[in-house]
């Protein structure tokens, strides 16, 4: 048996089945003696709701309480889990195939040349000219949802001509996430991750860490071209500057733009 005390405002006589209080117990609290249970004799029914903003009323509800008695009248469950009042769609369906994934080859055109002053120790960045860099292949395809005239995606889009390699980017909720990743699509032409504001830097500085001592165990082909990038906006600097700081602290091989 299992003993549960609870405490009662109202200690009326208890009349349940096979729950039943201890004889004895003190008037303001009641001792429940529950018979042990077999192992697995819970019965679970999961239900996903509200998908799509969809309301939740009393009769779904109810239709919940149904199918749960159902199953403990049955004894077993039918339908273990399952998606409520969502629309199915065209399950057959598929989204129009979009560009391909850029490799790393296609957009490391030499854009920046980097050379250490040892004297000073100060880095010098030589680039090439603006025009010299529309060849670099774009890694947010066209298309996405930005008004015209967006500042946001030129500014990565110069960025992004003078990383060479491989990218990883993490993108915190904001405008330049949303209009890029309309479901089921996706403009992100490069390893995209999308995380909160307050869990961004956590997650990225995580991700370069895993990626490091992956390869330090050979589980993963060493990279020196790979960069992770956090692309934050004001949400991320405010309710993430936390976390962003602390990444920054411990001074992790991570951009934060
Ligand atoms: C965890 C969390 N907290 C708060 C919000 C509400 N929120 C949505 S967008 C936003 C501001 C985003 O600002 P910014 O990062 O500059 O992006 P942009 O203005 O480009 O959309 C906030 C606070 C949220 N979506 N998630
Ligand atoms: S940040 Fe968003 S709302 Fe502002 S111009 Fe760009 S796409 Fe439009």
């Amino acid at each position: 048996m299992l003993a549960v005390d609870v405490p009662v405002l109202n200690p009326a006589p208890f009349t349940g089945g096979r729950v039943r209080p201890v004889a004895g117990a003190p008037p303001e609290r009641v001792v429940f003696l529950f018979p042990r249970l077999a192992p697995n004799a819970f019965k679970v029914l999961s239900r996903i709701y509200g998908l799509g903003g969809k309301d939740f009323y009393a009769a779904d509800a109810e239709q919940f309480f149904e199918q749960a008695i159902a199953a403990a009248k049955l004894g077993y469950v039918t339908e273990a889990f399952a998606y409520h009042g969502a629309t199915p769609g065209k399950p057959g369906s598929s989204p129009r195939p979009g560009l391909p994934p850029i490799t790393a080859a296609e957009v490391s055109l030499g854009m920046a040349q980097v050379h250490r002053d040892e004297t000073t120790g100060r880095l010098k960045v030589e680039l090439q000219p603006l025009w010299k860099m529309t060849e670099v292949p774009n890694r947010i395809g066209p298309g996405h949802g930005a008004c015209p005239g967006c500042g946001a995606f030129p500014t990565l889009h110069q960025i992004y001509n003078v990383l060479e390699g491989d990218v990883v980017v993490l993108f915190q909720t904001g405008c330049a996430m949303v209009v890029t990743t309309g479901y089921p699509a996706t403009a992100h032409r490069i390893n995209y991750v999308h995380n909160l504001f307050q869990n961004g830097a956590a997650t990225l500085s995580g991700l370069v860490e895993m990626y490091h001592e992956r390869v330090r165990r050979g589980e993963l082909p060493a990279s020196k071209d790979i960069t992770f990038v956090m692309i934050s906006g004001d949400g991320g600097m405010d309710i993430g500057m936390g976390p962003a700081i602390g990444a920054a602290n411990r001074n992790h091989r991570m951009m934060i733009l």
